[in-house]
C-alpha cells in the first residue's frame, strides 16, 4: 500500500508534464482549425492570398438574397466585353452582353455599318435604336445575386448621342426628338442601378485594341473620334457634379490602360474590387441588401457574419 502510494507520487510530476503538453497540443490544434476555417472564408473569392489587391476578403454569402445591377461604361474597345467575361464564369454573376449583333442585323441591313459609311444620315436612326435595345437590357428579369450589363441608356445618350450633336452632325431638331424620347423614358421606366463600372483607357490605348481586334464596320475609326468619346466619358463619370444625369447612383473607376499580358488575374482583381465596392457602400441602401439592418447594428460580442468581412474592408 505505503509502496503504491509512493509510485503514485513519483511519477505524478512526469504525468502533469504529460498532460501540459496534451493540453498544449489540443489548443494548438483548435487554434489551427480555427485559423483555417476563418482564412477559407475570408479569402474565399481571393484565392491568391498574399497579393494585396486580391486580399479583398470578399464573403460571397453576402450576396444571397441580393439583387444589385451594374453597368461597365468605358470607350469603344476600352476592353469592357474582356471585363464582362471574367463574370460570366462566376457563379453568383448574370451578364448581359451590348447587342451589337442586333445592330448589325435590322431587318436584313447593317444599321451600325450603315451608321458608320454615313453619320449624317443614319447616326439618329442608329442612336434610337440603341436606346431601345438598351432600354429590353436594363427590365430583363434577373435571376442572380448580380447583373452585369454591357453599357446602359445613358452611355447612349451622355457619350455618343451629345458627340455627334458636338460635333454637328446631328442638329438641335434631331437632339431635341431623341432627348424628348431620352427623358420621357427615364421618367416613366428608369434603369434600376446599384453601380456603374468606368473603365478608364485612354483613346491611345483604345486605338490599338481597335487595330487588333478589326471589326469591319469600325476600321475608318479614328484617334480624333476616340479622343472625344473619352472626353464624354470623362464629362460624365470623372465629374461628380454630373453624375445627378444617372440619379447618382456610385461611379468606380478602373484603369483600364493596365495591360492582362503584363499583370497576373488582372480581370479576377478588377472583379473583386467591384463586388466590394458594390456590397459594402450598397448594404446601407434601403432597396436591395436583405443585410442592411444587420450591418448598422452594433455587432454582438463574438460575432462573425457579416460584420467580420466589414472588419477586412480595404478600398
Ligand atoms: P462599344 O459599346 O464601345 O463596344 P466594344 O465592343 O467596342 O467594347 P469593348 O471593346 O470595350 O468590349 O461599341 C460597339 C460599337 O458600337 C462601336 O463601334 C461604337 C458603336 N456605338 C455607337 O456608335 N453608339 C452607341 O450608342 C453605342 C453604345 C455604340
Amino acid at each position: 500500500m505505503l509502496g503504491r502510494f509512493v509510485r503514485y507520487w513519483a511519477g505524478y510530476g512526469a504525468r502533469a508534464k504529460q498532460n501540459d503538453a496534451d493540453r498544449l497540443r489540443v489548443r494548438k490544434s483548435i487554434q489551427q482549425i480555427q485559423k483555417q476555417t476563418v482564412t477559407t472564408s475570408l479569402f474565399q473569392t481571393s484565392k491568391m492570398v498574399g497579393d494585396p489587391d486580391m486580399e479583398l476578403c470578399i464573403d460571397e454569402s453576402l450576396l444571397q438574397g441580393c439583387k444589385f445591377k451594374i453597368t461597365v461604361e468605358g470607350n469603344i474597345a476600352s476592353g469592357k466585353t474582356t471585363l464582362l467575361n471574367c463574370f460570366k464564369d462566376k457563379s453568383y454573376a448574370e451578364v448581359l452582353f451590348e447587342p451589337i449583333d442586333k445592330w448589325q442585323k435590322v431587318g436584313g441591313d447593317n444599321l451600325l455599318g450603315r451608321m458608320y459609311e454615313n453619320k449624317e444620315r443614319w447616326g439618329l436612326t442608329f442612336q434610337s435604336y440603341v436606346l431601345l435595345t438598351m432600354m429590353e437590357l436594363h427590365h430583363k428579369e434577373q435571376h442572380l445575386p448580380i447583373s452585369v450589363l454591357e453599357r446602359s441608356a445613358f452611355s447612349g445618350r451622355y457619350c455618343f448621342l451629345e458627340n455627334l450633336y458636338r460635333s454637328h452632325v446631328l442638329d438641335d431638331l434631331e437632339h431635341s426628338c431623341y432627348t424628348r424620347w431620352f427623358d420621357w423614358l427615364m421618367t416613366t421606366n428608369p434603369p434600376q442601378l446599384d453601380l456603374i463600372v468606368y473603365l478608364q483607357t485612354s483613346p491611345e490605348v483604345c486605338l490599338q485594341r481597335l487595330k487588333e481586334r478589326q471589326r469591319g464596320e469600325e476600321t475608318g475609326i479614328t484617334l480624333d473620334y476616340l479622343q472625344s468619346l473619352h472626353d464624354r466619358h470623362e464629362e460624365w463619370l470623372s465629374n461628380p457634379d454630373n453624375h445627378g444625369w444617372h440619379s447618382n447612383k456610385p461611379v468606380l473607376i478602373l484603369d483600364g490602360d493596365k495591360d492582362c499580358r503584363n499583370e497576373a488575374c488582372l480581370f479576377e482583381k478588377m472583379c473583386n474590387k467591384i463586388v466590394h465596392k458594390l456590397l459594402y457602400p450598397a448594404c446601407f441602401s434601403p432597396r436591395s441588401c436583405p443585410h442592411n439592418s444587420l450591418m448598422n447594428q452594433t455587432p454582438p460580442a463574438g460575432s462573425g457574419f457579416p460584420y467580420k468581412a466589414k472588419r477586412n474592408l480595404r478600398l
